[in-house]
């Protein structure tokens, strides 16, 4: 029987809540299938600084890469916060992705049909929507330098180089042949040289896929347009910081921002992570809603290990319990018909897995 091995970074908040959940469902599949999967735990974020006074300790990287593909829930919380940044657990969640070279960040916000009326928005303007945002994940302002605060003046930089963007570029014209072949490069080269840069490479790299339809949009614009048509859309390539805050906007195209998983992929390993973050506000309540973290396991299975049945089982279950009306509380305003905690929601997908 195949072995593989996941490493499990669970993190802070709610963290540790959605991703037992998720281990919960790989064991119900594995089972259900000709593989098994084994599990080792590292530390990273705000548990980490706890544990060891640093946000990212020295084992995690080597862990990571030692795996199969790491599975991760979120970090972060206001304990945190004021520690002086370089060891805030933000901090640490980005050394990780740059050591591990996760520069592709895969956002796929797919509309369930079991969902349709769940979405604050009219169900005929989301039925159908089905977009992937790939977002520049190690590079752009989060990572330019030079950056600094000195209490009077503080600034960021913007960078990005060539080779970078056609990196991340390449990814999202692949994806698109295999889909609805239409990319659309969000930018602000209205305004930033870097932006300038990013779309001059974007049309030069679209010359080496001519089945696939490049369009450009300015990020203020895109960021209307996709509340107010989102079906326009098929791939989204951007940046670092506007595919951050796209990918949170998507995920209320699809009903709750706790439904939306994501692939962190390079050259050597994979992070699977929901995009959500620790959501101090509701942690310890048992009310989270698991599914992001859930279907980015799926993601692992098909992405990283090649399972594609497995990963489907995942998805068709979530399917099937959500047409069902199970939900968690964040959807529980619409079409309910029984409202579940976070373990139990674990358990009816892990049940539904062997229906
Ligand atoms: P958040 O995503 O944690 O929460 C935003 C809102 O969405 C909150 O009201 C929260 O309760 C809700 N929410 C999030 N996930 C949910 C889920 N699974 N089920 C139900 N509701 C859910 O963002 P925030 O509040 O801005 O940030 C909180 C902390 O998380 C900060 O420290 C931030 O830096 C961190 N963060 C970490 C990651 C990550 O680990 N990748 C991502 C985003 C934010
Ligand atoms: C995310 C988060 C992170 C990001 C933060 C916590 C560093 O918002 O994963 O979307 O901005 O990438
Ligand atoms: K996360
Ligand atoms: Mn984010």
């Amino acid at each position: 029987m195949k072995k593989y091995n996941i490493s499990v970074i669970k993190g802070d908040g709610i963290g540790p809540e959605i991703v037992d959940e998720a281990i919960k469902v790989l064991d119900a599949v594995s089972g259900a299938c000709d593989f098994t999967l084994d599990y080792e735990e590292y530390l990273m974020g705000g548990i980490a600084i706890d544990e060891t006074g640093v946000p990212l300790p020295p084992e995690t990287v080597p862990g990571v890469l030692a795996s199969d593909a790491c599975l991760f829930g979120s970090i972060g919380g206001e304990k945190w916060d004021d520690l002086p940044r370089e060891l805030r657990p933000e901090t640490g969640l980005l050394k990780l992705r740059e050591e591990l070279g996760v520069y592709a960040n895969l956002r796929p916000a797919i509309v369930y049909d079991e969902l349709v009326n769940a979405s604050t928005l009219k169900p005929e303007v989301i039925q159908g929507c089905d977009i992937m945002v790939v977002r520049e994940l190690i590079g752009g302002i989060y990572f330019g330098q030079p950056r600094a605060n000195d209490g009077q003046k503080a600034y960021n930089t913007m960078v990005y180089t060539k080779d970078e963007i056609i990196r991340i570029g390449k990814q999202a014209f692949e994806f698109a042949m295999k889909r609805d072949k239409r990319v659309c490069s969000v930018d602000k080269a209205n305004v930033l040289e870097v932006s300038q840069l990013w779309r001059d490479t974007m049309n030069e790299l679209s010359k080496d896929y001519p089945a696939v339809e490049l369009t450009h949009m300015y990020v203020d614009n895109a960021a209307m347009q996709l509340v107010r048509n989102p079906k326009q859309f098929d791939v989204i390539v951007t940046g670092n910081i506007f595919g951050d805050i796209l990918s949170d906007t998507a995920s209320m195209v699809v009903g709750s921002i706790g439904l939306l998983p994501s692939a962190s992929s390079g050259d050597k390993t994979a992070v699977y992570e929901p995009i959500h973050g620790s959501a101090p506000d509701i942690a310890g309540q048992g009310i989270a809603n698991p599914i992001a973290t859930i279907e980015s396991a799926a993601m692992m299975l098909r992405y990283s290990l090649g399972e594609e049945k497995a990963a489907d089982m995942i998805t068709n279950a979530i399917k099937n319990v959500l047409k069902d009306g199970y939900r968690t509380k964040d959807l529980a305003e619409f079409d309910a018909k029984e409202v579940l905690t976070t373990t139990e929601m674990g358990d009816v997908i892990a049940n539904y897995i062997n229906k």
